[in-house]
């Protein structure tokens, strides 16, 4: 059997649409080359996540397959709150089910209101459509109590598929942390009731390091962004940062730092994608999931590069690393806890140290500014916007803010507000 028969094959036994993927696939594969392989003097070590790009619902989700046959156990994430740490300790695979797509968004709005966030939308129009290959190989959902979107979306969901929702609380205190902690040690309860495997700390710690390795690399890569000229496009550094949700943890811990190296290299010997004058803008705001490459590819379009992003397809997955020198279970729970409380979503009040990290990512990076990316109704990102916008006048750089609703019919609009934003800050 070829490989495309064998895909269809697999596609039809996990109960998907068929002719509606195959209608997704191609659009993607329309698109992608244009946006991506468009780009000239790319790192040699791009071709890898092109390959992941180009096998999307395939080889990964045969590998899945694979391993639920041998036992394993799936767990979609919608947040990078979720501890990794437990999923991989319990020999089960997480995988990031974000949606980035317009193409589910009607699919979804016809359950769920019109007024909602796109990222929400879409990945609710994927699963109640049969869209997509990995929330059906998915044995479990995790949720989390973020924003009131997602918080009663999983409601609606668990119709559809077993749903596991952690209390995320929205403040830092002591009473928080406890609270926290509690969630940690009932989502590890969870886990092990489905995998049938008991988190020890010695499987633990594997974790740990498996979840840590991973962030490492991803930095590693992000360092070298600092740099002028810029050794990798900001499209492609989201692209591999996307790529980190759905992928195998250790082969792309390998070749995320197979990718930095050929940067650092890069950088020792001044080698750019850009030339060294592009003008330097950092991203702040919401996630952008695969396929959301439209704020990217219209700035470095437009002749500015992306150096950095505060998301959580940028910074917020990969800052922090999970204390990995805790021996007892006790201790290494309260070592993840931290870990992730130190994360600053805009849905935690007060949020200053988000504030302060986007002012230090724009000063760290040489940014000339700041374009401030929302979703539609995500009104978390969209009202710290105003404290944000403030903080960074007062810091003297500039903001740009961006609303996105997925559609490309902004598109035109979109690219005169960049163009007229770099004329600004010429
Ligand atoms: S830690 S950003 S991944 S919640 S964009 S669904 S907030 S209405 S995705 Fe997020 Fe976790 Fe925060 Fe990050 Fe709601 Fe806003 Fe939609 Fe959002």
């Amino acid at each position: 059997m070829d490989e495309r028969t064998e895909n269809l094959q697999m596609w039809r036994e996990l109960g998907l649409d068929v002719d509606r993927h195959c209608d997704l696939l191609n659009l993607l594969r329309s698109v992608y080359p244009d946006i991506y392989m468009s780009q000239e003097n790319r790192p040699p070590a791009m071709a890898y996540f092109d390959s992941v790009v180009a096998e999307i619902h395939g080889d990964r989700v045969r590998e899945l397959l694979e391993h639920k046959a041998r036992g394993g156990k799936v767990i979609g994430t919608f947040c990078v709150y979720v501890p990794d740490e437990l999923i991989y300790a319990a020999g089960a695979v997480p995988i990031g089910l974000c949606g980035g797509a317009q193409f589910s968004i009607p699919d979804a709005e016809a359950v769920l209101p019109r007024n909602l966030c796109p990222l929400i939308k879409s990945f609710v129009g994927f699963k109640l459509s049969k869209l997509c290959p990995y929330f059906e190989s998915c044995d479990l959902l995790v949720g989390e109590t973020t924003c009131d979107g997602k918080k009663k979306t999983w409601e609606i969901l668990a119709d559809y598929a077993p749903v596991h929702v952690m209390e995320l609380p929205h403040r830092k205190g002591e009473m928080e942390r406890e609270l926290w902690l509690s969630e940690i040690r009932a989502l590890r309860s969870r886990i092990e009731e489905l995998t049938g495997n008991a988190i020890t700390p010695e499987t633990l710690a594997g974790g740990i390091r498996t979840a840590n390795a991973k962030r490492l690399a991803l930095s590693r890569l992000h360092e070298t962004r600092r740099s002028s000229p810029l050794p990798i496009s900001g499209k492609d550094a989201l692209l591999v940062s996307q790529i980190a949700f759905y992928d195998d943890a250790e082969r792309f811990t390998k070749m995320v730092n197979t990718l930095a190296e050929q940067c650092e290299q890069r950088v020792a010997e001044g080698v750019g994608v850009v030339s060294a004058d592009a003008p330097r803008l950092v991203v702040s705001g919401c996630p952008m999931a695969i396929p959301n490459w439209k704020l990217h590819h219209v700035v470095e379009s437009a002749g500015a590069v992306i150096v950095g992003e505060e998301t959580c397809t940028g910074t917020r997955y990969f800052e922090n690393l999970t204390d990995e020198t805790r021996t007892t279970l006790e201790d290494q729970m309260k070592a993840i806890a931290d870990r992730y409380l130190k994360t600053n979503c805009a849905c935690f009040t007060p949020n200053e140290g988000r504030i302060e990290q986007i002012i230090q990512l724009a000063r760290s990076t040489n940014s000339k500014g700041v374009v401030y990316y929302s979703l539609q109704f995500c009104h978390t990102y969209n009202l710290e916007a105003v404290r944000v916008e403030k903080a960074l006048r007062d810091a003297g750089i500039p903001m740009l803010k961006v609303e996105d609703d997925y559609s490309m019919e902004d598109i035109g609009q979109l690219q005169t507000r960049v163009e007229a934003f770099l004329e600004q800050i010429a």
